[in-house]
């Protein structure tokens, strides 16, 4: 990998950002994987986003300071982003002077890369704008070029990246940002500026060469890919430590970068970084359940027991619960197919499966307790909801199978010993989402 590729991780979602702590932690592991960048702009940072035009206070500067210091040890470039657009007045010359204003503090502790990000925005601007640009995308890019000259005056190798309304093809396709958003992109956003992109979707299971050539001849360059795969932040009830995938090498030797954006539960990225590390290093020979396998053995460094030590096999299993957006790992596959079984045939032809859910069942249950009892309480308390209710729900199979096993009839409901009424699966958004049903493909229907 040539040292101009991106390969890093993103701080780009939604939710609590990640603590200096952690950051500070990353930055070596980052190095050893074989990445290269760390790039910030945590949705909730307040003054990333929503209140972009402001300052960082003392405290919150000498922090960035850190961490910035901290990359520069580890040879990793630190890229700052900055999201103005929930309110810019893209034609009034003081918001220019603002993001200047902005950017030079970080500059003043030492950055030297920046991103502006227009994504998730409704995509329309007032009337003095339109009046004076015409299009959505021709004023991002008046505002972007600009600060991209100003920049490079004081710079010659400062990057800047460009984060589109749309984003990924799905968008492109809506119409977001307006006719022919990606083309005037092309046309009007300077060469040397890189252009961010997530894929055929926001979250993309396969990014194929061919949509990365269609997309580079329309924006006049080969993209950065802002990697959604591992982001759990639209979904709170899963985590993601599945391998990185669905990338082909093709892929990845047409765009100028790769960088992931995370897990808001710092811990569990180990998994994914290092395989996307692994991946980027050597596309051609990378096989994702292998390299799976190693992430995770090794992984097992941060597990460092105070008692009953997990094992690499259980740390596996929970690895494959809690896998990919479109997968779970193979032996939670397994699991699933026999629980699945069990409850859709006549006890009668259950024979051994019985015994082999009660050994998973048990399986679950020790290794909730044995994360428990970690050393590493941040990385426990990443998991503890979760698995928490894995646990609950495999206890509640083994109820609902022990009493179908004795015979009873359990057509009527069961009123379970361990699960009071309104005492699981409770709470205004579980019942709406009982409201409406969703089948295998995605597909909803008023329940
Ligand atoms: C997004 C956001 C990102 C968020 C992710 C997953 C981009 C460019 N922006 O739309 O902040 O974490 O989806 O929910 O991806």
């Amino acid at each position: 990998m040539e040292p101009n590729y991106l390969a890093g991780v993103i701080e780009g979602f939604y939710g609590k950002p990640w603590t200096q702590e952690q950051r500070v932690s990353l930055l070596p592991r980052l190095v050893d994987w074989g990445l290269n960048t760390y790039f910030y702009c945590p949705k909730d940072d307040l003054k990333h986003r929503a209140i972009w035009r402001e300052s960082y206070a003392e405290k919150e500067l000498r922090q960035l300071a850190e961490l910035i210091d901290g990359c520069g040890h580890h040879g990793v470039r630190f890229i700052y982003g900055l999201s103005p657009g929930l309110d810019i007045r893209f034609s009034d010359e003081d918001e220019r002077t603002i993001i200047r204003q902005r950017l030079s503090q970080l500059i003043g502790v030492g950055a030297r890369h920046f991103a502006l990000l227009f994504d998730d925005l409704p995509g329309s601007m007032s009337d003095a704008d339109q009046q004076a640009f015409g299009s959505v995308a021709e004023a991002q890019c008046a505002v972007t070029n600009e600060i991209f000259d100003w920049l490079r005056e004081q710079f010659s190798e400062s990057r800047l990246l460009f984060c589109p309304t749309p984003y990924c093809d799905r968008m492109d396709r809506s119409n977001l940002g307006g006719d022919d958003y990606l083309d005037r992109i092309g046309t009007h956003l300077k060469p040397g500026i890189d252009c961010l992109w997530t894929g055929p979707e926001i979250i993309s299971q396969e990014i194929s060469a061919e949509s990365i050539r269609q997309l580079s001849d329309r924006i006049g360059r080969a993209p950065v890919i802002w990697d959604n795969l591992h982001a759990n932040d639209y979904d709170l009830r899963r985590l993601f430590c599945g391998p990185y995938s669905g990338r082909p090498a093709e892929t990845l030797r047409l765009v100028a970068g790769v960088m992931a954006n995370a897990n808001n539960e710092f811990g569990i990225n180990y998994v994914p970084f290092r395989t996307m590390g692994e991946c980027l290093s050597d596309p051609d020979s990378y096989q994702p359940r292998a390299a799976f396998e190693r992430a995770v053995a090794a992984w097992m460094e941060d597990y460092q027991p105070t008692r009953t030590a997990l094992q690499t096999e259980d740390l596996q299993l929970l690895a494959d619960c809690y896998y990919l957006p479109f997968e779970e790992g193979a032996e939670a596959t397994k699991m699933f197919a026999l629980i699945e079984r069990l409850l859709r045939s006549s006890s009668d032809s259950w024979g051994g499966d019985y015994d082999k859910f009660l050994a998973y069942e048990q399986r679950v249950e020790a290794i909730f307790e044995a994360l428990t009892e970690i050393h590493d309480r941040e990385l426990f308390y990443a998991w503890s909801r979760r698995v928490w209710e894995l646990r609950e729900e495999m206890g509640l199979i083994k109820d609902v199978l022990g009493r179908i096993k004795s015979g009873e009839d359990v057509a009527a409901g069961l009123e379970l010993e361990h699960h009071l009424p309104h005492t699981c699966r409770g709470g205004i958004t579980a019942r709406l989402q009982r409201l409406i049903e969703m089948d295998e493909n995605g597909r909803f229907s008023p329940a």
